[in-house]
């Protein structure tokens, strides 16, 4: 089994433009070990429940969020070439070294399913590197399409610690050992199959989504006797990495829609921290990603924490809800639900 340092020598030597990066990838493999004994330690680390503070989402932290997202800042404020990192628990963005002509700019979820944390289940983290070349004036210079990625991963702190990255066309998972310390390359070029028979979506919002995903979840749960002719199977986290890390194992798709429980929003996840890594991952392993009415990776990001609609997996199957909204946006009658009628609750009163 390759080390994760092998690995990395062989990449570079494949690609040269590698090396840079190596420094900023050293520094997340630490970030990822030192997040995975925090968690490891559960409540015997005093690191379980609440904070006092919010996040700028507004939502409570709880103590492993606000230590993630410590351990995140030191490891990368150490590296030379980084101009800035960004982090969903931060307001704003952190300048590194500002003055660079050229470097790189790291986005990062440090503890993404949070609610999990109390309940030992599986949490991770999650990356998305993009390299700039100007010097960095306005902020928002920063904020790039997430086709420019040029790589991105996630950890799972869960029953064994992995990390999963993409540095070039290819999407590789390390297990990390405790022993020796090392990641090890355990699920060279994974790929996800173009079709699937297991969903993912929290089906307690079925009420707030739009007619498309309405129709899509129906038809899978018909099975054999309705229009797919087979059954699906369910499965549901509440923590992204877990149930995007599943559909790299095993196949299946993975959907939090924009929905009218929050009409305002775009979608419940954040299009820098998880939609555009975990696209371009999903992508890269031949699935793919879209909100149902553009690809994730075409999104023009204007705010650091806007959210965005995310259905991602077996390729075949997001291109049929691809199309199931196309008809719907299209005004085809098949869509007709009760929720967008005329006189439904979602329909803006006069
Ligand atoms: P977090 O980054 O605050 O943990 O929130 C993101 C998580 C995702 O991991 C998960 O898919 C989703 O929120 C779960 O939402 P829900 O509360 O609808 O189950
Ligand atoms: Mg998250």
């Amino acid at each position: 089994m390759e080390k994760f340092s092998d690995f990395i020598e062989k990449q570079v030597t494949r690609d040269s433009s590698l090396n840079d990066l190596r420094g900023v990838i050293n520094a997340l493999i630490c970030c990822i070990s030192d997040i995975a004994s925090e968690t490891n330690f559960g409540a015997i680390g005093g690191v379980l429940g609440n904070t006092q503070t919010k996040n700028v989402q507004g939502e409570i932290q709880k103590k492993l969020d606000v230590k993630a997202n410590e351990i995140f800042i030191k490891n990368l404020r150490a590296v030379d070439s980084i101009v800035a990192i960004v982090s969903e628990e931060n307001e704003k963005p952190i300048y590194v070294n500002q003055n660079l002509n050229e470097g790189y700019v790291v986005f990062f979820d440090p503890l993404d399913g949070s609610s999990n944390i109390d309940v030992n289940g599986i949490v991770g983290s999650i990356f998305s590197i993009f390299k700039i070349n100007k010097n960095c004036k306005d902020q928002l210079d920063l904020l790039n399409p997430g086709s420019t990625q040029i790589a991105a991963g996630y950890s799972t702190y869960g029953p064994s610690t992995m990390l999963v990255l993409t540095l070039s066309s290819e999407v590789n998972g390390f297990t990390y050992d405790k022993n020796s310390h090392n990641f090890m390359l355990t699920h060279p070029n994974l790929e996800i199959e173009s079709d699937c028979s297991e969903y993912a979506i929290n089906s307690s919002n079925y009420r707030f989504w739009e007619p498309p995903i309405q129709k899509y979840i129906k038809e899978c749960n018909e099975g054999l006797q309705g229009s797919r002719e087979k059954n699906f199977n369910m499965r549901w986290c509440g923590s992204m990495v877990a149930d995007i890390h599943r559909i790299l194992m095993r196949g299946g798709i993975f959907i939090y829609p924009k929905d009218n429980k929050l009409p305002q929003r775009a979608g419940r996840l954040r299009l820098m921290y998880e939609a555009n890594p975990m696209a371009l991952i999903v992508e890269r392993a031949g699935g793919k990603a879209s909100t149902g009415r553009e690809p994730i990776l075409e999104v023009k990001p204007n705010n650091f924490h806007q959210r965005a609609a995310v259905i991602m997996g077996a390729a075949d199957e997001v291109e049929k809800i691809v199309t199931y909204y196309e008809k719907f946006d299209s005004g085809e009658l098949e869509f007709d639900s009760p929720l967008f009628r005329e006189r439904s609750l979602f329909v803006e009163r006069k």
